[in-house]
């Protein structure tokens, strides 16, 4: 059994290499780059490789993400049709995106970007916030990491809403679905999260429209795709105060370029796609764990659903 790994970094492919020998000694796993026979792979292991990428694979029975994102690989028109598409769920990948969306949450909670600004002109000034469960925080997405990153906020006490496509019931999360849900989702929420993935349906879906239904000087976190955002719209809504500030960790080019406006804006906070990275160790056992089925003819896990688009 071969399997290639589609990933530039020298260093990561190694450690991936190591860590997938070890846990099933049957396989040989190769660099794409210098692999003579595509054809032959039975998994392939892929990360945002250029369109076009993977049509070699003739004979891959699987093709396995190393985000959770599968959004890079329906794009691709090349993609083989006769393969399996997984998408990762690790338990760290969603612990990070718990600290990252929890810390940015409570920095808008407490208005940390005012203290910054009152530190920086010797301002004295007590800021209250409410408590957090007068704050409703709403999570666009209730998947894995939507799921994971509700029930946290829940846990430190904030009101939470939650959003998804089918109907949903998480212990102490108030749910909505589907496009006649979302007035009712976004009419209190005053900290929105973006966890959706990016599909036909939810391709620009922060956009004038959804941002005028928050509430009046509402935060805005992104840590799921930039094509989600309308920029010019969430640039007119942080200009004209519906939006006091935004978290943006996803762009709809990355890296962002240097003269985007997100750059500059006094209440937009850019991260360059750390929000979760993939950690090669904690990753390789799951999709080690999903070979082993492939290889025992068990059920795949976190297998993609080509039509709907995650
Ligand atoms: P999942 O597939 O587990 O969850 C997707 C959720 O979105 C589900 O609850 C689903 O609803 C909901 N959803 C899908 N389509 C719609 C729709 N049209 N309307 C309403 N809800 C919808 O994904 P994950 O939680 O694992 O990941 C989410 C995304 O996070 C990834 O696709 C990726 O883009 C991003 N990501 C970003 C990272 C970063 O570092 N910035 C790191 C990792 C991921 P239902 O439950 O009904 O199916
Ligand atoms: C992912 C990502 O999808 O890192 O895992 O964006």
């Amino acid at each position: 059994m071969t399997i290639l790994v589609f990933r530039s970094d020298t260093d990561e492919f190694t450690l991936w290499k190591s860590e997938l020998e070890r846990l099933i000694p049957q396989l040989e796993v190769r660099h794409y780059r210098t692999d003579p026979n595509p054809a032959e792979a039975d998994i392939v292991l892929a990360w945002k490789a250029p369109h076009g990428a993977y049509a070699a694979y003739t004979g891959a029975r699987l093709i396995h993400s190393l985000g959770a994102g599968i959004d890079h690989l329906l794009a691709d028109p090349q993609l083989p049709a006769q393969a399996a598409i997984c998408r990762l769920v690790d338990p760290l990948l969603t612990l990070r995106m718990i600290e990252y969306v929890t810390l940015h949450v409570l920095r808008h909670h407490r208005r940390h970007s005012q203290l910054v600004q009152q530190q920086q002109n010797q301002i004295w000034e007590q800021i209250a916030a409410p408590a957090a469960r007068d704050r409703t925080v709403g999570v666009m997405g209730l998947g894995a990491l939507g799921g994971a990153v509700a029930t946290a906020l829940h846990s430190l006490g904030f009101h939470v809403h939650g959003w998804s496509r089918s109907a949903k019931s998480f212990q102490g999360i108030d749910t909505f679905h589907g496009s006649a849900g979302l007035k009712s989702f976004l009419q209190q929420t005053e900290i929105l999260v973006c966890l959706l993935p990016l599909t036909e349906a939810t391709r620009d879906i922060v956009n004038q429209n959804l941002l005028s239904q928050l509430p009046r000087g509402a935060c805005f976190i992104n840590a799921a795709r930039g094509h989600h955002v309308v920029d010019d719209d969430l640039l007119a809504a942080l200009d004209n105060g519906q939006i006091a500030e935004a978290t943006l960790d996803v762009f709809r080019a990355e890296p962002l370029p240097t003269d985007h406006p997100y750059w500059r804006h006094p209440h937009v906070t850019v991260t360059p796609h750390i929000a979760s990275l993939t950690d090669p160790l904690s990753a390789a056992a799951v999709v080690a764990d999903n070979i082993h089925r492939l290889l025992h003819g068990r059920p795949l896990v976190n297998q993609v659903d080509r039509t709907a688009g995650y």
